[in-house]
Order: structure tokens, then C-alpha cells, then sequence
């Protein structure tokens, strides 16, 4: 699909509701995140991290996995772990900084922070599914940026060995902060480098739904029926900052920011729908309504959750907690013994030195 949302290539099998849905949740995770970036700015969650932009990744790659597959996302990923079924609720308590987030998240890995470290352990879920007979996949996916690290060529490597179940997508935002794509890798594109492990490697447009969904959905088949790796290279592009704490203003050209926004994924998709008679403003009206109404309610729920105990913050380090681990526990109890037990989400300002 071009820029104008006509259909250049083969259409990928999808019904009209189908994609009625596939535009709803684009338009839904857009909303999730405009909030959340409003409550980060009210001092209401941590860092936060926007996928916007990238809408068309974040759906196409998790309407094209099933349940039981394994997601390892990154950072820049929430919408898709939306987009996988997990509540907004969840999502915003790991931004909160409450480990709870991720208590109930099924298949789909904590996000990892650390740039590149999860492609390994996706190709690890993939070795147990052959080891265990099993026909789900795993997906992790990752920036440009992470390309350049040694776990990414030995995730590849493993999986190319085994033949592995394993889609490694790269969503290409053709920034990593203030690196820019021209100075991450003097290769021609990053699929390619699929090839020094023996693998598939592919480009798509990665804001197309349309083109991402016929991308995962090709490893996807390739994976489960025993025909191992695949390297997916997305093109997108960061259209806001690269976190809630940084300036792209301070290391980009504005008018690179401009053209990409006239290839941004949810017009897009709304044009061609447009032409084929499946949008109206109703529609864009209830389904933004709809997601506004949810991301309020799952906010208000996240503040009111009583926070977790400061116990909580040393377990699961050691099976049993070390001297330091116990001496630490107890400054931090003797510093935050005038608090309240009944204290929420909700940021609180901290007064003092934070031992
Ligand atoms: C191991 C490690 N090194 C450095 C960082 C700091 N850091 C955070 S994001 C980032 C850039 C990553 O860019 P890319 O992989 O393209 O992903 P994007 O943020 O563009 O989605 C860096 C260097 C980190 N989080 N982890
Ligand atoms: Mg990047």
C-alpha cells in the first residue's frame, strides 16, 4: 500500500471487519499512548517510552501471532503488547515501576530495557518449542540500533544451527537516539545480514499494515512448519521523541521528521479504507471515544492499586536474600518509616536523600 493507501502489491488474506478491527487498534494504541505521555509529563509515570509512528508494526505483528507464540518486545513496544490482549492497566503499573505489570502477561516476556540482550532468549523459547515438539514461535523484536550487538548475530547464529522457530524483527525507525541509521551499519539493509547466519531475510514497509502482516505472517508459517529463522526488516520511523527524556528537535532535521509524517501508518490505513468505503467520521469518532473511556478507567485503576511492599523490591534477586540485600531492606524501612502503608501509584515526591 503507497502513501495514499492504494494497494500496489498482492493484499495479504483479511476480511473487511478485519480490517476495521486492524484500524481500531491502531487508532486505540495511539490513544493509549497520547495519555500516557500526558500522565509521564504530569509526573504521574516514569520514563516512558512512545511508539508513535510505529502503530503498524506494533498491531500487524501481534495480529499475526497467535496466543501460545512467545513475544519478547522492547521498550518501544507496549502498543503491541496492547494490541496482544494484555490491559493498558498492566502496561502503565510497569511504567509505574510495579513488577506486577507483567504478573499475569501469558506468553509475552517482560519489556527489556537493555538494548538487544532478548534476541537470544527468543531463540531459546524457539529451541524449547523443538525441543518439546511444540509448533509455536517466537517473536522478539528490536530497533536498528540493536543490530549492531553481538547477541543479535548470536541469536541468528544459534537459530540458523538449529533451525529454529524464531522470527527476529527489526523495526527500523532509522533512528537509535541521536545515531542515525547511516552511521549504525555501512550494510545495504539490515535483512541481509540474515544471510551470514544462513537465514531468510526480508524487507518490508513497515508502515503498512498490510505489508507487515504478510511479512510475520510468511515466518510465521516458515517457523511452525519446521523451516526454521527468519529476519524481518521493517521500515518505519521514531516521529516523536526518542523517550520522555530527550529532544529529537536538538539532533534532526525537521523536514526528515515532515516527510515520514506523510507516510505515517494510521492515515494510511484510513485512506484505503476511505476508498473502499469502510471508514466514516462515526466510526473514527466511537472507536476514539471507546479507547478514551478505557485508557481513563485502566489509569485510575493503576493509581489505585496500594503500592507493593519494599520487601518486594529485594525478592526474586536470590532464593534467599543475601547479608547486604537484608541490611539494605532494613535502611530503607528505618528511611521510609514515617510513610504511610496505604500509599498508591500515584508518584509521590520524596523528600531527603534517597538512601
Ligand atoms: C545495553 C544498552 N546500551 C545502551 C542503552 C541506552 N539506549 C537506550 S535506547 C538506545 C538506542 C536503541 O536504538 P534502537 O535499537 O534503534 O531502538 P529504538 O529506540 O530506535 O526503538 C540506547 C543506546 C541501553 N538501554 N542498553
Ligand atoms: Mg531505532
Amino acid at each position: 500500500m503507497d502513501e495514499n493507501g492504494k494497494v500496489t502489491g498482492e493484499m495479504p488474506k483479511l476480511t473487511n471487519d478485519e480490517i476495521k478491527e486492524l484500524y481500531k487498534k491502531m487508532v486505540t494504541i495511539r490513544v493509549y499512548d497520547d495519555k500516557t505521555m500526558k500522565i509521564q509529563r504530569q509526573g504521574r509515570v516514569g520514563p516512558y517510552i512512545s511508539y508513535l509512528g510505529q502503530e503498524a508494526c506494533q498491531v500487524g505483528i501481534a495480529a499475526s501471532l497467535r496466543k501460545d507464540d512467545w513475544f519478547f518486545p522492547t521498550y518501544r513496544d507496549s502498543g503491541a503488547l496492547y494490541a496482544r490482549g494484555m490491559p493498558l492497566k498492566d502496561v502503565l503499573l510497569y511504567w509505574m515501576g510495579d513488577a506486577r505489570g507483567f504478573a499475569n502477561a501469558g506468553n509475552n516476556f517482560p519489556i527489556c530495557i537493555p538494548v538487544g540482550t532478548h534476541p537470544p532468549h527468543a531463540a531459546g523459547a524457539a529451541f524449547a518449542a523443538k525441543i518439546k515438539g511444540k509448533d509455536y514461535v517466537s517473536l522478539a523484536t528490536f530497533g536498528d540500533g540493536a543490530t549492531s550487538r553481538g547477541d543479535f548475530y548470536e541469536a541468528m547464529n544459534f537459530a540458523g544451527v538449529f533451525n529454529l522457530p524464531v522470527i527476529f524483527v527489526v523495526q527500523n525507525n532509522q533512528w537509535a537516539i541521536s545515531v542515525p541509521r547511516s552511521r549504525q551499519t555501512a550494510s545495504q539493509t539490515i535483512a541481509q545480514k540474515a544471510i551470514s547466519a544462513g537465514i531468510d531475510g526480508v524487507v518490508a514497509d513497515g508502515n503498512d499494515i498490510f505489508s507487515v502482516i504478510k511479512a510475520i505472517r510468511y515466518a510465521a508459517d516458515k517457523a511452525r512448519s519446521g523451516k526454521g529463522a527468519t529476519v524481518i526488516e521493517l521500515l518505519t520511523y521514531r516521529l516523536g521523541d526518542h523517550s520522555s527524556a530527550d529532544d529529537q528537535k536538538k539532533y534532526r532535521e525537521q523536514a526528515e521528521v515532515e516527510t515520514w509524517k506523510k507516510k505515517e501508518p494510521v492515515e494510511r490505513l484510513k485512506k484505503y479504507m476511505l476508498s473502499k468505503g469502510l471508514w466514516s467520521e462515526k466510526f473514527e469518532q466511537d472507536i476514539t471515544a471507546e479507547a478514551t473511556q478505557a485508557a481513563e478507567k485502566a489509569i485510575t485503576d493503576a493509581e489505585n492499586i496500594p503500592s507493593q511492599k519494599l520487601d518486594e523490591l529485594f525478592e526474586n534477586i536470590f532464593s534467599e536474600m543475601t547479608p547486604n540485600l537484608k541490611e539494605e531492606l532494613e535502611e530503607l524501612k528505618e528511611a521510609y518509616k514515617d510513610r504511610s502503608t496505604e500509599s498508591t501509584n500515584k508518584v509521590e515526591k520524596i523528600e531527603g536523600s534517597f538512601p
